[in-house]
């Protein structure tokens, strides 16, 4: 079933001549109201009217994050800010963050796409979503409550933590879909299971939305598993609405991305050149429909490759695949490039490995992996530990060519993170 059969099946054709025109007036609103951007397109004598294709956007400069932090708050506002209703910032946790402001219509919009992304899952009327995200500044849990809404769901606006009310809640309102980051999802999952809920004869959770951070497939399987649930992965980010910008449909085989409400191109993040679909690279977004703060090709730092093929589903809005990482996250070990995300996947591919982990970078030839392992493995028998820690040193050295220190923990050491984790520990002193 479609929330917008007309605009999600759209031919490729239409969706291009859609994308120019609204390409075409963002632009305009840029150039005549946001000086940012006049002075941007003036240093390089562009007007306009010289972008008269979708393609030629690859002439127009980047926008940074450093942009809208140097233009904060207001700077980047393509309406006068009475017009604006609401202001989301990002999660950055020191110094200034990133404002993004919303005018009624953006707010709107912003809820039609995620009304899009909970129906192409299943989502009806008679469903209730659990919203486990943070209520507030992110954008997490506000613009998925506005979309929810808008589908006419029954919303438990839970916000995280408190797991054992969290239960309750879903006994009680008999929750049909969870909002939730995936590390606090794994925590959850784990929860249930020492408490010996059975979630199919206990619960009547049928799918969750995971997001707002990376994970991988492994990860996905495993809270399927423990949840006996359908996992879909959801992707955004608070300079592009927040949640809703790209999301799986039933098919669960890479996020449609919302083409008609942006331009993705994807970067070589070095040499800034465009790559074609298939490869992996940094993805660019330019807003097509946004009033109160337009961005033109901004850099999102996520690493991802859009999908070739067509999805079987109908829906002609291409696909990006899992996020890989973000440029920025990624450290160097002995010389070789590592990002935290093949460290979870080689984690969560392990047997006997539970549910949290964390990497500690001492210096730039030292990397430690402290990991939370099955209760069983400490049985008071050495032997099950060493075989378990070579175990997964080997396993982390063929995939990062790196040979690591693995520290095992019981369940329950590490702390858990109920928002975003963090999973990467930067004690290096450069
Ligand atoms: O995390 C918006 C969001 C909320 C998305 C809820 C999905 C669900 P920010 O706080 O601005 O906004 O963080 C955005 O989080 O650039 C990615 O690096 C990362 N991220 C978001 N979704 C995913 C995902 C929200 N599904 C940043 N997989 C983005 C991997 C993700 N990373």
């Amino acid at each position: 079933m479609f929330w917008n059969e007309e605009l999600e099946t759209i031919k490729a054709s239409t969706l291009k001549n859609l994308q120019l025109k609204r390409l075409r007036e963002t632009i305009g609103r840029v150039y005549f109201n946001v000086p940012f951007y006049r002075d941007r397109f003036q240093a390089i004598n562009i007007k306009p009217e010289d972008i008269n294709s979708v393609e030629a956007i690859s002439r127009l400069p980047f926008t940074t994050r450093e942009d809208i932090l140097n233009n904060y708050p207001t700077g980047l506002l393509a309406v006068p800010r009475d017009e604006m209703v609401r202001v989301h910032t990002s999660s950055g946790t020191t110094g200034k963050p990133k404002a993004i402001f919303f005018t009624k219509s953006d707010i709107d919009r912003a809820a039609d796409l995620i009304a899009r992304c909970l129906v192409m899952t299943g989502m009806r009327k008679n469903d209730v979503l659990q919203n486990m995200m943070t209520y507030g500044l992110f954008t997490g849990a506000l613009v998925m409550h506005y979309g929810a809404e808008k589908v006419g769901v029954l919303i438990v606006p839970a916000g995280p933590g408190n797991t054992e009310r969290q239960i309750m809640l879903m006994k009680d309102f008999h929750t049909t879909a969870l909002h939730i980051t995936p590390s606090y999802a794994l925590y959850l999952a784990d929860y249930i299971k020492t408490k010996g809920i059975d979630p199919k004869r206990d619960l009547f959770i049928k799918r969750a939305y995971l997001g707002a951070e990376p994970y991988s497939e492994e990860t996905r399987k495993k809270i399927e598993e423990m949840l006996a649930i359908d996992v879909y992965n959801s992707y955004g980010l608070s300079e592009m609405n927040g949640p809703g910008v790209a999301f799986e449909c039933e098919m669960k085989r890479g996020m449609h991305l919302w083409e008609d409400n942006f331009i993705a191109e994807i970067i070589d993040p070095d040499t800034e050149e465009v790559l074609p679909d298939g490869t992996k690279g940094e993805l660019v977004l330019t807003t097509l429909q946004r009033e109160g703060m337009p961005l033109i090709r901004y850099r999102t730092r996520d690493i991802t490759l859009i999908i070739p093929e067509q999805c079987a589903c109908g829906r002609t809005h291409r696909r990006i695949d899992r996020i890989f990482g973000r440029s920025d996250d990624m450290f160097i070990v002995k010389g070789v490039n590592i990002f935290p995300q093949q460290i979870e996947n080689v984690l969560m591919a392990t047997k006997g490995v539970a549910q949290n982990y964390q990497i500690v970078l001492e210096s730039l030839d030292n990397l430690t992996v402290r990991v939370e392992i099955a209760r069983d493995l400490f049985d008071g028998n050495v032997t099950h530990l060493v075989n378990m820690q070579n175990k997964i040193v080997e396993a982390l050295k063929k995939e990062l060519l790196v040979k690591p220190k693995v520290e095992l923990l019981e369940p329950g050491t590490l702390p858990v993170s109920e928002g975003k984790s963090k999973r990467v520990i930067d004690n290096r002193t450069l």
